[in-house]
């Protein structure tokens, strides 16, 4: 146990942050506080308000005011802005990769590739400010034009995880911003440091005061307190399917928007004609990368009867050479989970397959000893599953991989249809009617063919089917769509009155 003197020290060294309204960080003396830490060591990252109901209400009021001039500022323009964002981060990249590896535990590489698909996205969706485009359509009538333009909702709340804690951030609110949009966000706890640092570039760039809003807190308090005010007009939320359920049933009595990008249970298929060492990199990384902790990660192997153990067995010698330890050391393979509640979680569902008979093939402990003891390290875990069992059916959202052997391709679809969620999907084959039939056989929002089931481009929608969601989709050009209205203009130009539906037509 550290002493008393030591942990003033690391209390001290803790970063300070406000709320961030109307352009202006407060950090009121006597407002209670929350810190987060680093997974990997216990140490203090940051020190952040605990936000009250009356917060968040403040912080819409800024975006409700900045909105109409932010909604009249020229959509290229918006776009503008953004791009500096984006160099912002570019230029800060090293800095923040750091403090994501720092505040969540995922190793360096994927702290910084965190903030590498910031940047892309936040590239990307600035150039829609120069196309936010709607339809032009023929009228039936003479002399009249038909368009649609898109037009922003108003004031969003956006509500975000800790496992990408700046890209998702940078999703919800680059996307919602240059549409035209004003928004207050409410990250994760644990991750908010990543948040503010992200807000801060925001600032830097000079967005409008009360444009983006940040607002630390608790969900039951913050979050709902933005749910519940009626000028927020649409909600997106990332996060697990029981809480993105309640968010969705207090959005509904407000007849509001809400956009919901929930978990997942993502099927890799191992055809016995795959490239087998192709495959085997492909799970190790799927599974393992982020310590299993993306909504896209590889949590079930699907393996043809023909190489199951084979491929099993050169999984399991890899696995061993697996490195677990400093995420922020480049030569480590894993690091911690993000925090002691996931940790927990984890654990839990790794004794749940030990009750209902699963035979645990490798890891299936937290890891003790030396700088383990420090941090929430969970060994790589590999259990042997069969399909309806509750490993093999819920999200851990950990390292943990359950395998399931099948026959043939018809029984692989089954399985891996056979969940209730449909995010991501895989399947290693050589056999290109596979390759294409899966396309349309899997159920999930994404199919990678010859690659795992992370690692998705954000020129491309990200969303998926079932309880991952309710139809939505982030990124791409469709990212827009969430964060916009559209308007149906009829344009008459002929001087009488027309009537649609009821003239002959000439
Ligand atoms: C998530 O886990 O919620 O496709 C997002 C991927 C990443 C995004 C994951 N680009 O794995």
């Amino acid at each position: 146990m550290s002493s008393p003197s030591r942990e003033l020290v690391r209390t001290l060294t803790a970063t300070e942050y406000g709320l961030y309204i109307h352009g202006t960080w407060e950090s009121p003396p006597n407002a209670p506080r929350f810190q987060t830490k680093n997974p990997a060591t216990g140490a203090l990252v940051g020190s952040f308000v605990s936000a009250t109901a009356e917060d968040a209400t403040r912080a819409v009021t800024a975006a409700a005011q900045a909105f109409p001039a932010w909604r009249d500022t020229p959509a290229p323009h918006r776009g503008e802005l953004l791009r500096q964002v984006a160099d912002v981060l570019r230029r800060r990249k090293p800095e923040l990769g750091r403090l994501v590896t720092e505040e969540m535990g995922k190793v360096i590489e994927e702290g910084l590739g965190d903030v590498q698909e910031s940047i892309d996205f936040v590239d990307y969706i600035a150039s829609e400010g120069r196309r936010l485009a709607g339809e032009t359509v023929p009228s039936e009538l003479h002399h009249k034009f038909c368009l649609t333009v898109r037009q922003p909702k108003g004031v969003i709340a956006s509500i975000t995880p800790w496992n990408f804690p700046t890209a998702i951030p940078n999703w919800k609110i680059a996307a919602a911003l240059v549409a035209g949009n004003s928004v207050v966000l409410k990250p994760a706890s644990n991750t908010a440091g990543c948040a503010a640092e992200i807000v801060r570039a925001y600032h830097e760039v000079g967005f409008p005061p009360g444009v983006l809003n940040l607002v630390t807190g608790a969900g039951a308090t913050v979050g709902n307190a933005l749910i519940d005010d009626p000028r927020v007009r649409a909600v997106s939320f990332t996060g697990g399917v029981d809480t993105g359920r309640q968010v969705n049933v207090r959005g509904a009595q407000h007849l509001k928007m809400v956009h919901l990008e929930l978990g997942g249970k993502n099927p890799m298929i191992v055809m016995g004609d795959a490239n087998l060492d192709l495959a085997l990199d492909g799970v190790l990384f799927g599974a393992f990368g982020t310590a299993g902790q993306r909504c896209t990660a590889t949590s079930r192997l699907l393996l043809q009867d023909s190489i199951h153990d084979q491929f099993l067995a050169k999984l399991l010698e890899r696995v061993k050479t697996f490195k677990v330890g400093d995420p922020l050391d480049p030569a480590i393979d894993m690091g911690p989970v993000a925090s002691a509640d996931q940790e927990q979680k984890i654990l839990e569902y790794i004794e749940i397959g030990k009750a209902e008979g699963a035979k645990l093939l490798c890891g299936g402990q937290k890891l003790t000893g030396g700088v383990y003891d420090r941090g929430h390290f969970i060994a790589p875990t590999i259990f042997s599953v069969q399909h309806g069992s509750r490993l093999s059916l819920e999200e851990i959202f950990g390292p943990v991989l359950s395998v399931i052997r099948f026959r043939d391709y018809e029984e692989a679809v089954r399985i891996a249809n056979g969940v209730d969620y449909g995010l991501s999907s895989s399947i290693y084959t050589q056999n290109v009617n596979l390759a294409f039939r899966s396309m349309d056989d899997l159920e999930a929002g994404i199919t990678y063919v010859n690659a795992p089931t992370i690692g998705a481009e954000v020129q491309l929608p990200f969303g998926g089917i079932k309880n991952t969601g309710n139809g939505g989709r982030e990124a791409g050009s469709v990212a827009i769509e969430e964060f916009t209205e559209l308007k149906t203009v009829f344009i008459d130009f002929s001087n009488r009155l027309q009537k649609a539906q009821i003239e002959e037509s000439p």
